[in-house]
């Protein structure tokens, strides 16, 4: 098969086989029924924390495998191959990781992120609410200081893996009449006083993920947890946003590649009108659009990953670029795939009708895909301003 040599470190080889063989061996055989019985997959999260997956973007000093953003990508594009549920619950831990990776104090890291490389314990990021969703600087959640302590009152809505994390990085009001900078963020942990957990969200697709809302009722934590200063809750929420998001393009390009695989294999060997579907020119050319546009997310997730890794500190707009256009890619190459397989793309019996139910969150979570344009656009408007 003549591939695109994107010259991947011997080790960045060896992640993309790991993965690959966990998606074949472990999810692919399961992914029909934890999507039917809407299961945790927590068997699969012990065998990625086997595989020291959840040590891949955490430094060495507090026992991870000192990887970053590439090397985060090519393992959830693989996995994306076998089940976007199962990756986004392994995704999820990232996102809620990050904030305390990249505003925590050296002593909330080497408290809180060896067991989270381990894989012993996951992460949720919580900060969407019922009515703070595209609009993220309008939360209602508040945090209050009292004495040692910080009280937060309110609830986190469509939380990923809301109930079965034992850490939270949850993002509250301090000072309400400040807007976005009135946010801060803390560390909440499971049995903390006063945190519960809301009804489990029946959903369209990624139904393995847990998807809960978080309560805080009084919920009372020690003021060492804040995250940050006081006033940078929104800035931790878009920085951890800004990094999370090109690993959200990789879990639509490796889909969309499951997709295209599905879409040959039928293709070829469906007849009608007595020869295989792929000699007519109207298929292959959805598959040829389809191969094309996965390749071209490919290369821009890649290319974004790389230009992150290397050090950039302005990326925002290529984040955005990187989740927006393979998402995108993911929601039409599902769609066509399920058209090519016809009727019986339409049933439970291929999974093509899974992958196009999963692919339609990818253009939702971790930020709209019109809110990607809008930074797409907004940070366009800025540096032709700067230039003049
Ligand atoms: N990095 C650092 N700072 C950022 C930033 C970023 N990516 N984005 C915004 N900021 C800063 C701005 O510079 C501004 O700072 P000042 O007050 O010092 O000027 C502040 O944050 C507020 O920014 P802005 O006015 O642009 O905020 P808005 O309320 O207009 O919201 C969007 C901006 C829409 C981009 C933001 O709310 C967003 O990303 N929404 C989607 C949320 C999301 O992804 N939700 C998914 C759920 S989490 S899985």
């Amino acid at each position: 098969m003549s591939k695109v040599n994107y010259f991947l470190t011997e080790e960045q080889e060896m992640i993309v086989d790991l993965t690959r063989q966990i998606t074949e061996e472990k999810i692919i055989p399961v992914r029909a029924e934890l999507d039917r019985n809407e299961e945790f997959p927590w068997d699969i999260m012990k065998d990625l924390a086997q595989a020291d997956l959840f040590a891949l973007y955490i430094p060495e000093e507090y026992g991870g495998l000192g990887g970053g953003t590439m090397e985060n990508c090519l393992a959830v594009e693989q996995l994306a191959r076998g089940c976007i549920a199962v990756t986004t619950t392994f995704a999820a831990s990232a996102l809620g990781g990050y904030p305390i990776l990249l505003f925590g104090t050296d002593e909330q890291k080497q408290k809180y992120l060896p067991d989270v490389a381990a894989g012993k314990k996951l992460v949720a990021f919580g900060l969407t609410e019922a009515n703070a969703g595209s609009d993220a600087a309008g939360i209602q959640c508040t945090a209050v200081e009292d004495g040692d302590y910080w009280v937060l009152n309110g609830t986190k809505q469509w939380i990923t893996s809301g109930g079965e994390a034992e850490i939270y990085t949850i993002i509250a009001m301090t000072d309400r009449n400040k807007g976005a900078r009135g946010a801060t963020a803390f560390i909440v942990e499971k049995g903390d006083e006063g945190f519960s957990f809301g009804k489990k969200e029946k959903k369209m697709g990624l139904r393995a993920s847990s998807t809960r809302e978080l309560v805080f009722n009084d919920c009372r934590i020690p003021k060492d947890r804040i995250l940050g200063r006081r006033g940078q809750g929104f800035i931790i929420a878009m920085r951890t946003l800004d990094l999370a998001r090109p690993g959200i393009g990789a879990i639509g390009v490796g889909l969309a590649q499951a997709a295209l695989d599905e879409s040959v294999k039928y293709a070829r060997q469906r007849v009608q009108f007595g020869q295989p579907i792929i000699s007519f020119q109207a298929i292959q050319h959805m598959l040829a659009d389809m191969a094309t546009s996965i390749e071209a997310a490919r290369a821009l997730v890649y290319a974004v990953a790389r230009t992150i890794d290397a050090g950039e500190k302005n990326f925002s707009k290529l984040s955005a670029m990187a989740k927006l256009f393979p998402t995108d890619v993911a929601m039409k190459v599902t769609t066509d795939a399920v058209q090519i397989l016809g009727g019986y793309g339409y049933m439970q019996d291929y999974p093509v009708e899974k992958m196009m139910r999963d692919a339609k969150i990818l253009q939702i979570y971790e930020g709209t895909n019109q809110i990607q344009r809008n930074v797409i656009g907004q940070a366009l408007n800025k540096e032709y301003a700067k230039e003049g």
